[in-house]
């Protein structure tokens, strides 16, 4: 069975309790040998291969940090040329190189019609480079661009919401997905690659380094995320109704916050209770229009 097989292999340099690590291993699952994965510069593509090395058991190409989509665009060319239509071509990539840089690149892929199922692991920052903001860095965290201090409480901005955009190009398949709930990713990466023509999906991966919490709880965070409603999780397929994973034990935002330093300026004294309260007003929000609520 394909979800026994481990196409990351162990060794790589990830951090203790990465969250992309876990997400990596398990979209490997999903996709079985019979694929060509690209990458953009990040993390992903630093710990799995350090000069001479690596980890990947599929065929695996890195690309700019920028051309991602554009790459996977050539590599299915390539195939098509060669008469190959059962490899599957599959992106994995940052929030950086997904959100911001290579925005454009996705936007033509997309448009193009092209057969890629694109991922984005979202770790909500630049993390290579030392935790600079990107567009999906959520309101209020700190980050080494967005610093809370005297003069700010970190990011001003919400964070973009990119399957929306994805959505908007009329594509066929958009998912939302978190590495704490692995069966649920696995099928939809499945789901995924079984459709002609460009998909989306976003994968939650809690950061220990970038926000500030052990490694032991990378599980527990990427939960609570979900859990208070900041970050839901979804999938809608065209022409058929949204599909959303419900909320049972619903938390308060602050059960999210507390646990990582990037907010822990928020709870300093008083003077962030509003900020906290618009966070929350996200999670409400998004019980309200995803129906969250079971
Ligand atoms: C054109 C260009 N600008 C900047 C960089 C430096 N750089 C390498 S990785 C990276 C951030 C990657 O962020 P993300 O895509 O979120 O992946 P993560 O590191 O979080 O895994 C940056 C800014 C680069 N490689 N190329
Ligand atoms: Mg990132």
């Amino acid at each position: 069975m394909v979800e026994n097989m481990e196409l990351l292999a162990p060794g790589h340099r990830a951090c203790p309790g990465c969250g992309t690590a876990i997400a990596t291993r398990l979209i490997l699952k999903a996709t079985g040998k019979d694929v060509i994965v690209v990458t953009s510069t990040g993390c992903l593509e630093t710990f799995t291969s350090p000069y001479g090395q690596s980890a990947w058991e599929v065929p695996w190409i890195h690309s700019l940090f920028e051309n991602g989509a554009a790459v996977a665009s050539g590599v299915k060319e390539a195939l098509k040329a060669k008469g190959n239509n059962h490899t599957k071509v599959v992106v994995i990539s940052g929030d950086g190189g997904s959100f911001d840089i290579g925005f454009g690149a996705i936007s033509g892929m997309f448009e193009r019609g092209h057969d890629i199922t694109y991922i984005c692991y979202d770790n909500e920052a630049y993390m290579n480079t030392g935790v600079q903001r990107s567009s999906s860095t959520p309101y209020a965290a700190t980050t080494t661009t967005t610093p809370a201090g005297v003069a700010s409480y970190g990011k001003l901005e919400p964070k973009k919401d990119m399957p929306s955009i994805a959505l908007a190009h009329g594509i066929q398949y958009v998912a939302t997905a978190s590495i704490c709930y692995p069966q649920d990713l696995i099928r939809k990466v499945k789901k995924a690659i079984s459709i002609n023509g460009p998909k989306y999906i976003q994968v939650h991966v809690p950061c220990c380094i970038g926000w500030g919490f052990d490694p032991s709880e990378t599980i527990e965070v990427g939960r609570l995320a979900v859990e208070t409603g900041l970050v839901p999780i979804y999938s809608i397929e065209k022409g058929k109704p949204m599909e959303v994973r419900k909320v049972s034990d619903r938390k308060p935002v602050e059960a999210y916050l507390k646990k990582q330093n990037r907010f822990k300026h928020l709870f300093k004294g008083e003077e962030y209770k509003e900020v906290v309260a618009q966070l929350q007003k996200i999670c409400d929000d998004n019980f309200e229009y995803f129906g969250l609520a079971k």
